[in-house]
């Protein structure tokens, strides 16, 4: 084996096969347009909490005209039973926030215990592009805005749950158009959770034909282990036939999350089933959470299938570090 296959390896079982990380809940997809309380065109891509004992989530809707808003679907065990809200959750409002003037999509649930509150980053569609805005919360029902946080174009932010040596830490994507130019992910810092500085890029976009080379993003929130910040991400890869998007997995220092521990080489998710395949836009899989539960190890990751519905995956997050631990460090082939 040559050099440049050698951490290709990871994921392959005793008989030769993919040893999969994530296994699909048999009931996918868990939620569908038809699940809806009222007439929608698709949901899909929905960040996820621990709420009131329960899980709680905040799907991304898109009605007919083509905009999305997010609504709320609560469950005891993540899988059935859902109680979806009969009217829109948070709704654009571009009345007061010009900003959200095409809709609001994609948003991360980050529980901060330190404020009491869970604080949802979301891609408001500006008519100067996509930027990042953040919304408080402590029920669910009721929003404090705080607005747009960074310029367009900018999405697939996150907040760590709680400060990073003194400061508010937030990773999110925006999109360079000079010198290394693409769709990387970056790392930014902040006092009050409005006002950010000290922005540096934490991993760029492979390049080349990497699975991840065209463009990357974060997925779920960073999810804090003994070994680091596990970070789920998803890249792209343009082909003849369109983007494929699909999800690895990053590990950064607990102190200094801009550094970047290990990275996968592989994907470790992607578009295979029809509900991933098929559907508005072809061959995408796009986390915006995951859950874990403490007792049993179980990871559960909400994704959006071909951003038409709602699927679940779950994992043990012991498999996930074993893997992560054997990926590679971050090398100089990541910088472009
Ligand atoms: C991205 C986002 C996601 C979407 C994906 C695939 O740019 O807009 O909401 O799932 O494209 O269409």
């Amino acid at each position: 084996m040559n050099n440049n296959n050698k951490f290709v390896t990871k994921l392959k079982s005793q008989d030769n096969t993919y040893k999969e990380l994530f296994q699909r809940n048999p009931n996918n997809p868990i939620l569908t347009a038809k699940s809806w309380p009222y007439p929608v065109n698709t949901v899909f891509n929905p960040g996820v909490t621990h709420f009131q004992g329960k899980i709680l989530l905040l799907a991304r809707v898109e009605d007919r005209r083509g905009f999305s808003h997010f609504t709320k679907a609560i469950s005891e065990d993540g899988v059935r039973n859902w109680q979806i809200d009969d009217i829109p959750t948070l709704e654009p409002e571009p009345d007061n926030h010009p900003e959200e003037l095409w809709g609001i999509e994609d948003p991360r649930i980050t529980r901060l215990d330190e404020l009491g509150k869970w604080a949802i980053t979301y891609t408001a569609f500006s008519r100067g592009g996509p930027l990042v805005a953040m919304a408080l919360t402590d029920d669910f029902i009721h929003f404090e805005r705080l607005g747009s946080v960074m310029p367009p174009e900018d999405k697939d932010a996150a907040l760590f749950p709680r400060k990073v040596d003194g400061k508010w830490a937030l990773i999110h994507r925006p999109i360079v158009t000079d010198y290394v130019p693409g769709a990387h992910i970056w790392l930014s810092y902040s006092d009050d959770l409005v006002h950010w500085s000290n922005s540096r890029v934490l991993m760029y976009a492979r390049r080349g034909s990497w699975w991840d080379g065209s463009k990357i993003g974060l997925s779920a929130t960073p999810l804090e282990t003994a070994e680091g910040w596990l970070m789920l991400y998803h890249g792209v890869r343009q082909t003849a036939a369109g983007a494929i998007y699909r999800l690895g997995l990053a590990l950064l220092d607990l102190d200094d999350p801009f550094k970047v521990l290990h990275r996968s080489d592989e994907w470790v998710f992607g578009p295979v089933e029809e509900y991933e395949r098929q559907g508005d836009v072809a061959d995408v899989v796009f986390a915006g959470g995951w859950v874990l539960d403490d007792k049993t190890g179980l990871l559960k990751m909400y994704y959006g299938g071909a951003d038409t519905c709602i699927a679940l995956a779950t994992a043990s997050i012991n498999d996930i570090l074993e893997y992560i631990r054997k990926c590679p460090e971050s090398r100089e082939m990541d910088i472009c």
